[in-house]
């Protein structure tokens, strides 16, 4: 990561430096935040944010999840996300952040102020271009992807993500790429960070919203690309044991892209090789966020 130079704070533009918080703070303490990730394409017609609805559209559904008082419309935050983009030279993604800043002892967040942050920065590959090339190894995790009833699977709450930590530094020091993390039902949820779809006898299946997962805005997009390319594609439980008997494996994520699997459990997924459809879907989605595909030109906005 490239870090930029201005970080959107509050309504004004603060040096990377100095965009600092108390150690007190709320959600140092307590992960009461909520966050977002958003790629950002360079595209023939300048830049361009992909999905920036979508993506305010979930942070302001996590903002009323935790009853945090956002004081920005979507309007403004879209405009602030933009702004930042513009405000810093190398940009490929953003972090906006909105999170409990006040100093508090105890958990009760009621009444602890917010702060609202947007960092951008220079990214480049998240899994590393090897995985990303040549496809990426997973180990199913021993952390459970939490529940419903244990946390707002759903929300991407900062405090959530711990989870997801541990699961992926277990994954890292054993030699592998990324971890699958399956549900209380021992059904397939996600990646540590990133959704996850398997093609199976010509279909495409990936876990429903209700199987503690994140709904990301990448899974979305290849949903309707992979529709759209005549696939059928449906979304239900997904067994530990179809996933390893997948003809192809592949992860989305704003951060991760597409990203085919080709190894889970040191079991070979398909021939161990990455697979057409993903292949195609990684391709189409690659022209999509680019403004390559008229089609999807609906889903950039440009900066
Ligand atoms: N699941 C999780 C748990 C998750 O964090 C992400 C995004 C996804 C699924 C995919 O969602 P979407 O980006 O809307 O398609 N993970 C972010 C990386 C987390 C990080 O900060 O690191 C991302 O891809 O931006």
């Amino acid at each position: 990561m490239e870090k930029t130079e201005k970080i959107w704070m509050d309504g004004e533009f603060v040096n990377w430096n100095d965009a600092k918080v108390h150690v007190l703070a709320h959600a140092l303490n307590y992960g009461t935040g909520v966050f977002e990730g958003i790629r950002v394409y360079e595209t023939s017609k300048g830049l361009a944010v992909f999905r920036l609805k979508e993506h305010v559209e979930r942070l302001i559904d996590g903002c009323k999840v935790m009853c945090f008082d956002l004081p920005y419309s979507h309007e403004e935050i879209r405009n602030a996300i933009k702004d930042t983009v513009r405000t810093n030279k190398k940009v490929d993604y953003v972090k906006p952040c909105v999170f409990l800043c006040g100093e508090a002892v105890g958990l009760n967040p009621i009444g602890v102020p917010v702060k609202f942050t947007i960092t951008s920065v220079y990214l480049g590959s998240y899994l590393g271009k090897e995985a990303q090339e040549k496809g990426a190894s997973l180990v199913t995790s021993s952390w459970m992807r939490p529940w419903n009833l244990a946390a707002p699977a759903g929300s991407k709450v900062n405090g959530i993500y711990v989870t997801s930590c541990l699961a992926k530094m277990d994954a890292k020091k054993r030699g592998y790429d990324e971890a699958v993390m399956l549900n209380a039902q021992g059904n397939v949820a996600e990646c540590s960070g990133e959704n996850i779809f398997i093609m199976k006898r010509g279909k495409i299946y990936t876990p429903q919203t209700s199987d503690s997962i994140l709904e990301g805005i990448t899974r979305n997009s290849i949903i309707e690309i992979a529709r759209d390319l005549g696939y059928d594609v449906v979304e239900r439980e997904v067994s530990r044991i179809e996933m390893l008997t997948a003809d192809e494996v592949f992860m989305t994520g704003t951060a991760a892209e597409i990203t085919q699997v080709t190894k889970i459990d040191d079991r070979p997924i398909g021939n161990g090789k990455p697979g057409p459809v993903g292949k195609l879907l990684a391709a189409k989605y690659a022209d999509a966020v680019r403004g390559k595909d008229p089609k999807y030109e609906k889903w950039l906005d440009r900066v």
